[in-house]
């Protein structure tokens, strides 16, 4: 296949900056959690572009910032997203238009980068809410890069010059993937997600950060040809009663509506009808315990 394309693309840069909200449009479809909450994304997740010139793996990876010494999820965070960068051909590092001064999260990445040999692209992004001309300013003093753009993942601005320049420090390649295949994950880490995605946008404040799900039964009808329907039964796992309580909400409406919403999204993931088994569970200090952590997916290779 000679000229086709195909390699790995990290997305790297602070929470917020829309890393996830770029790999959906990329994909032009919902693959990755998207929340104006920061630390939404929890672990890298390789999404795969398709076109006629190359196949692109993006890895949308949490978002990098500073945790404490005691903060292990957020220790996890992190490393998981410059561990993406290990098997990258080239990253962009996303900021946003409008960005006046550098955080110490925006440094963190600076020196995340600095590590590392491989091309890297600033992809100033949300340019549809900010003049991008400061962010180039800002940003350009501080590393060489192998070329910089401004995009929209909102509105879908700047895709294709992205694809275009990406495409040029890709190497040649067969693809990896069918072409039909968008996330390399499981169907039940996906289930889990959309789950998680849920609770991210029905529960305000610091709920969703203290809550994790963890997928104790999958049944599908592939698996097992007697059942009609795909079986999940699920906990959210949060830290303190007082969460539990705020999850479950007044007589139950809260946990039924974030059942009733995840039902139809892993509904229309795996496009079987599915019976959502939704608890709620206490599992004190779970950022803070290693065992735990490693159980719900948080686990340090
Ligand atoms: N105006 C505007 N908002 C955007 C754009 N892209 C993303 N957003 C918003 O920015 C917020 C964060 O988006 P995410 O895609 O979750 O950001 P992220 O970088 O993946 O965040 P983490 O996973 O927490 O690191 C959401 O409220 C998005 O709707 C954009 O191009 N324009
Ligand atoms: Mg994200």
């Amino acid at each position: 296949m000679s000229g086709f394309k195909c390699g790995v693309v990290a997305l790297l840069g602070r929470p917020n900056v829309g890393k996830s909200s770029l790999v959906n449009a990329l994909l032009k479809a919902r693959v990755a959690i998207v929340s104006p909450k920061p630390q939404t994304t929890r672990n890298a997740v390789r999404c795969i572009y398709n076109d006629e010139r190359a196949q692109i793996v993006f890895t949308d990876t949490p978002g990098l910032y500073l945790p404490k010494e005691k903060d292990k999820l957020g220790r996890f965070l992190v490393g998981s997203a410059a561990e993406a960068l290990k098997d990258a051909d080239a990253v962009c590092w996303l900021v946003e238009a409008g960005d006046k001064k550098l955080t110490p999260e925006d440094l963190e990445a600076a020196r995340v980068l600095s590590e590392v040999k491989l091309p890297v692209v600033l992809v100033v992004n949300k340019a549809d809410a900010a003049d991008p001309a400061e962010a180039f300013r800002l940003y350009g003093g501080l590393r060489a890069f192998t070329g910089q753009l401004a995009v929209s993942a909102k509105l879908r601005r700047g895709l294709d010059a992205l694809i275009d320049l990406l495409l040029t420090l890709l190497p040649e390649g067969d693809p990896w993937y069918d072409p039909d295949v968008l996330m390399d994950s499981t169907e039940r880490f996906m289930a889990a997600e959309a789950i998680r995605g849920k609770v991210l946008s029905l529960l305000r404040d610091e709920i969703p950060h203290c809550t994790a799900v963890e997928i104790e039964e999958y049944k599908s009808p592939e698996e097992y040809p007697g059942r009609k329907r795909l079986y999940i039964r699920a906990s959210l796992v949060v830290e303190t009663e007082g969460q539990k309580a705020i999850v479950i909400g007044a007589g139950g409406k809260m946990i039924k509506r974030i059942g009733r919403s995840a039902r139809a999204e892993i509904e229309e993931l795996t496009g079987l009808p599915v019976y959502l088994d939704l608890w709620v569970k206490v599992s004190p200090h779970w950022r803070q315990t290693d065992p735990v952590l490693r159980r719900l997916g948080y686990g340090m290779q």
